[in-house]
C-alpha cells in the first residue's frame, strides 16, 4: 500500500519474493489488504516466535485469544454491532489465510469462534442471547466452542444421540461430544442434540453447568497446539432461553460447517505459503554438489509445481469469496474448495518437507508442522472423501449417503 492509500502494483520482483504469481493483489480492495497486513504482522510477532515451542509441548498457547478479538479475527464478516468486524468474505477469507501461515491451531481457534459459535448465536439465537454472549465472544472476554461430533457419529451426524427432553422451564440434556476444539478451556458451547420428536435443536450450554464437564483428549500428533476434548452431559439443566427458536434439523449445524469450510479453503493457503516460502529460501542456500539445490531440475520442478497449485488455489478461493459475498457461495462450491485448497496444502507441505531434507523433519523449519496439522484439517469439517461425494452429488444429482 503506498501512503496516499491507492493499492501499489507489485513489481515482478516483489510479485515474486510475495508468491503472489498472478497479481491476485489486483483483486483485492484496499480494506482487504490492511487487514490482511495487519494479521500477518500480528502472526510475525505473536504466533511464529512462540508457536514451536507450543507445538512441541502439545500446550494451547491459551493468551493468544484475546489478542485475536483485539484483532478482530473472531466473525470478521459479520455485524459490528454482534462483535464482528462489518467486513466482507473475501477479508474474513484473507484473515483465515495470514492465521493458518501462522499454525493451523491458531486459525482453528477463530474459526470455532467465529463461524462455529459467534455465526449460531447471530444467526438463530434470541436477541437477548445475542446481546448476552455475542459482544464478549468478539473480543475474546469468552471462549465458545461447537459440539456436534459423537464418538459414533462423526461423518454421518444425523445419527447423533444426544439428546434433550422437556422438563417443564427447562431440558435435561444426555450425551456426549467427540473431538471439540477449545472445549476444555471454553465458556460455553454450542451444542446439537436431538429433542423428543427426533428433530435436531442447537443451544448454548455454558461451562460450569452442573453435569457438564469437557475433559481434555491428549496424544494428538497434530494440531498440538490446539486444545481438544470431549463435552459431556449427565442430566444437565438446559434453561429454555438457550435453546436456538428458530432452528430444527442438521440444517443448522451444517450452515455454521458452510461458514467455517469456507474459512479453510483460504486457511489453507497460508499454511501452503509458508511451506513454500521456507523450501524456496532452502532451495537458494544449501550446497549439495558444489550448486545450490535450486539449481536442480527435481528442485525446480517442486518448487514450479508447488507455486502452480497455490496460484490455483488462491484463484479459487477469490473467486468464492466473491460469490460469497453475493450470497451465491452454495455448499458444494465450498466443498469443492474446502477439499481442492487442503489436499494442495498438505501435498505442498510435503513438497516442500522434502526440499529442506532431513533438516525438513526439525523445529528449525515450519513444514513437518504444517504437515501434520493439514492432516487434521483435511479430515475436520467433513474429511476429504465426504467432500468429494458431495461434489459427486452436486454433479449427478444421486445421493451417496442415502
Ligand atoms: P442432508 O439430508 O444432505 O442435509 C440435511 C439438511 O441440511 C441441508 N444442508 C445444508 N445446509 C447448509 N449448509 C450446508 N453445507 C448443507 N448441507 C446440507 C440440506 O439441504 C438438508 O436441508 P433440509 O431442509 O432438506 O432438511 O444430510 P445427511 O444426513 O445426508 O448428511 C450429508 C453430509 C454427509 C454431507 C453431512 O452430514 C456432512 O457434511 N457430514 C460431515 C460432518 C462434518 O463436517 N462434521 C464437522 C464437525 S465440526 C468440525 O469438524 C469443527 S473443526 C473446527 C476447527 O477446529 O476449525
Ligand atoms: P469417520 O466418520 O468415522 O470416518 C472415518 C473414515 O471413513 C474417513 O476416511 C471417512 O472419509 C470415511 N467415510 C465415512 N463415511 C463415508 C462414506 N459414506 N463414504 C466413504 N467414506 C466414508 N467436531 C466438532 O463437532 N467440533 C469440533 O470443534 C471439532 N474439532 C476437531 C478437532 C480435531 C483435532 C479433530 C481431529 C476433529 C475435530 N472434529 C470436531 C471432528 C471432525 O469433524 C471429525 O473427525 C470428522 O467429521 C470425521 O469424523 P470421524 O473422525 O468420526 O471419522
Amino acid at each position: 500500500m503506498e501512503s496516499n492509500g491507492t493499492i501499489k502494483k507489485l513489481a515482478k520482483e516483489d510479485r515474486y519474493q510475495h508468491h503472489d504469481y498472478y497479481n491476485i493483489d489486483e483483486l483485492l480492495t484496499e480494506d482487504h489488504l490492511i487487514a490482511r497486513d495487519a494479521v500477518r504482522d500480528w502472526v510475525k510477532q505473536e504466533v511464529s516466535p512462540i508457536i514451536e515451542q507450543y507445538a512441541e509441548k502439545a500446550e494451547c498457547p491459551k493468551h493468544l485469544f484475546k489478542g485475536l478479538g483485539e484483532i478482530g479475527a473472531y466473525g470478521p464478516s459479520l455485524p459490528t454491532e454482534y462483535g464482528g468486524g462489518g467486513m466482507d468474505e473475501i477479508a474474513y477469507g484473507i484473515i483465515m489465510q495470514e492465521l493458518e501461515r501462522g499454525d493451523s491451531g491458531i486459525r482453528s481457534m477463530a474459526s470455532v469462534q467465529g463461524s462455529l459459535v459467534m455465526y449460531p448465536i447471530y444467526r438463530y439465537a434470541s436477541e437477548e442471547q445475542k446481546k448476552k454472549y455475542l459482544p464478549k465472544l468478539g473480543s475474546g472476554e469468552f471462549i465458545g466452542c461447537f459440539g456436534l461430533t459423537e464418538p459414533d457419529h462423526g461423518s454421518n451426524p444425523s445419527g447423533m444421540i444426544t439428546n434433550i427432553k422437556d422438563n417443564g422451564d427447562h431440558f435435561i440434556l444426555n450425551g456426549s461430544k467427540m473431538w471439540i476444539t477449545n472445549s476444555p478451556v471454553a465458556d460455553l458451547a454450542v451444542v446439537w442434540a436431538k429433542d423428543e420428536e427426533g428433530k435436531i435443536r442447537g443451544m448454548v450450554v455454558e461451562a460450569g453447568t452442573p453435569g457438564f464437564t469437557t475433559p481434555e483428549i491428549h496424544g494428538k500428533w497434530s494440531l498440538r497446539a490446539s486444545i481438544t476434548g470431549e463435552l459431556v452431559f449427565e442430566d444437565v439443566k438446559v434453561p429454555k432461553a438457550n435453546v436456538f427458536p428458530d432452528v430444527r434439523g442438521l440444517k443448522g449445524p451444517l450452515s455454521c460447517l458452510s461458514k467455517a469450510r469456507y474459512g479453510i479453503a483460504w486457511g489453507a493457503i497460508g499454511a501452503a505459503l509458508d511451506c513454500y516460502d521456507s523450501a524456496l529460501n532452502y532451495s537458494k542456500e544449501r550446497i549439495q554438489f558444489d550448486k545450490p539445490i535450486g539449481q536442480f531440475q527435481l528442485t525446480q520442478k517442486k518448487l514450479a509445481e508447488m507455486i502452480t497449485e497455490i496460484t490455483k488455489a488462491q484463484l479459487l478461493a477469490w473467486r468464492l469469496g466473491s460469490l460469497a459475498n453475493k450470497g451465491q457461495a452454495s455448499p458444494a462450491q465450498i466443498s469443492m474448495a474446502k477439499r481442492n485448497n487442503v489436499h494442495m496444502a498438505l501435498e505442498v507441505a510435503r513438497e516442500a518437507r522434502q526440499i529442506h531434507g532431513g533438516m525438513g523433519i526439525t523445529n528449525e523449519y515450519p513444514c513437518m508442522r504444517h504437515m501434520m496439522n493439514l492432516e487434521t484439517v483435511l479430515t475436520y469439517e467433513g474429511t476429504h472423501d465426504i467432500h468429494l461425494l458431495i461434489t459427486g452429488m452436486d454433479v449427478t444429482g444421486l445421493n451417496a449417503f442415502k
